[in-house]
């Protein structure tokens, strides 16, 4: 057992001050035009990260969010995509690293400089723009002015985004978007991958390297049960191996590389992104609403068409056709798109805060775990496979409120608020003892906590 003493021992922040520590964190974690995901585990700027710490950040300064925002679309490669890491010159304390990607060396797309990795994440960024739209609404005339401008100056590159992954990640058009990596997921080691990475087996000659991530988490005392296994971690390994084979190039990539999968879960962000950037084109009198209209319908139609009679969603092998039903957060995908008829919305929203998931009577606070205690894959400390995550509090929440379910996406957010009272920031949380876990302090983890206090 750990030493952390338990939430009910832990100093507990006022609101106030909980929002005056997470922007604190912000600013230490800011290297100027972008701020890293965590300094020692993740010492670079990750994709999703960046579009949440850009929420957090408007809060603060719109003109900071928006900074944010243009260095990861700086990044952008020629066809559109955007990276998942985007490298900070000189930090050498994460692996894969610049070299082992070799990105802008064997792919004429991506960029020489900065150094990226070859994968996507889950498409937020549009729900970013929205917001820090908003908050703009509220600031001072010359900060507004220079939001709108800098919005438009961003189009052309939020737009291409959009193209390429409705394009080039769902070429058959079934409305879900295609991953390649469980990196590319977010959620790494969810038991929702657990029977497709049975398929990607690393070639007998392969040299795994060393995990930079065991020892990053060692010094902040975090323990390796925490992180991803060995066994994944080399798999993970040689995924990023096969994409380099196929120098990253969609169509190779399809049939090479041995881990092909329907995320349904950034395909549901990516349905609610389109719909809320078209919004911003209609109010900016920007090109593209019906486009990204259209990519809302049909990713929300191919969403909801991976439902169950509860509304509980699925991802899709594409290697087998075969639907993957796991009990992960995953599930609840449909309340991010939106479009579940009443019946099946209630009944998704009463599993939601059963106690399979975020009512069980153990837990420390009443928040969506990555995956269900009522699983046999649940695991209350590692990774995505139990604790829970603050950007997936925040992402149900801000569903729930889209769908209309008000008092539930507000029990949520007291939840949430109580449980980041702590003042850690760390990147997730034991369900059960409300411990802190992984790393800290997590710059996603301070940025959800100033969007909730707004
Ligand atoms: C985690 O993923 C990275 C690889 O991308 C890692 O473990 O090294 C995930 O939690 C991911 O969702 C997150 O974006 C990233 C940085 O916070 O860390």
């Amino acid at each position: 057992m750990s030493a952390t003493p338990s939430t009910r021992t832990r100093a507990r922040l006022t609101r106030t001050q909980i929002a005056a520590r997470a922007a604190y964190v912000l600013a230490g974690n800011d290297r100027g035009r972008l701020t890293v995901a965590a300094p020692q585990l993740y010492p670079h700027m990750w994709s999703w990260d960046a579009a949440f710490i850009a929420m957090g950040l408007a809060r603060v300064s719109t003109g900071r969010a928006l900074t944010e925002l243009e260095t990861l679309l700086g990044a952008q490669w020629r066809t559109g995509m955007v990276p998942h890491i985007v490298f900070t010159e000189g930090e050498t304390g994460y692996e894969p690293g610049p070299h082992r990607w070799a990105c802008g060396r064997v792919c004429p797309d991506a960029p020489r400089r900065p150094a990226t990795s070859g994968l996507i994440q889950p498409p937020v960024h549009g729900v970013a723009v929205r917001r820090i739209l908003d908050a703009a609404h509220g600031a001072p005339a010359a900060e507004r002015r220079d939001a709108t401008e800098r919005i438009r100056a961003m189009w052309p590159r939020l737009l291409a985004w959009h193209r390429y992954l409705a394009e080039r990640r769902d070429p058959e058009r079934r409305g879900l978007l295609t991953i390649y990596h469980g990196w590319e997921s977010g959620l790494d080691d969810s038991p929702r991958w657990d029977a497709p990475y049975k398929n990607v087996v690393p070639a007998p000659e392969f040299v795994p390297f060393r995990r930079a991530d065991l020892h990053a988490l060692g010094a902040l005392g975090g323990a390796a049960a925490q992180r991803p296994s060995d066994a994944e971690y080399v798999k993970y390994q040689w995924l990023v191996e096969e994409l380099r084979r196929a120098r990253y190039d969609d169509a190779t990539a399809r049939r090479t590389v041995s881990f092909r999968m329907a995320d349904v879960l950034s395909s549901a962000l990516f349905a609610a992104a389109s719909e809320e950037l078209a919004t911003v084109a209609d109010e900016l009198g920007l090109s593209g609403a019906e486009e990204l209209i259209g990519y809302a319908d049909r990713f929300r139609r191919g969403v909801l068409e991976t439902a169950d009679d509860r509304g509980f969603a699925a991802d899709v092998d594409l290697r087998t056709g075969e639907v993957i039903r796991t009990q992960t957060v995953a599930g609840f995908a449909p309340l991010l798109s939106g479009g579940l008829d009443p019946d099946r919305r209630r009944a998704l929203v009463e599993t939601l805060v059963s106690a399979d998931w975020c009512g069980h009577p153990g837990f420390a606070h009443a928040l969506p775990p990555s995956t269900s205690p009522s699983s046999s894959a649940f695991d209350p400390v590692r990774y995505w496979r139990g604790p829970q995550w603050p950007p997936m509090s925040w992402l149900l929440i801000w569903g729930l409120e889209r769908s209309g379910e008000q008092e539930t996406a507000l029990a949520l957010r007291e939840a949430a608020l109580d449980q980041l009272a702590d003042g850690v920031f760390a990147e997730y949380y034991h369900p059960f003892t409300g411990e802190p876990l992984g790393a800290r302090p997590q710059s996603w983890t301070a940025a959800v906590a100033l969007d909730l206090l707004a």
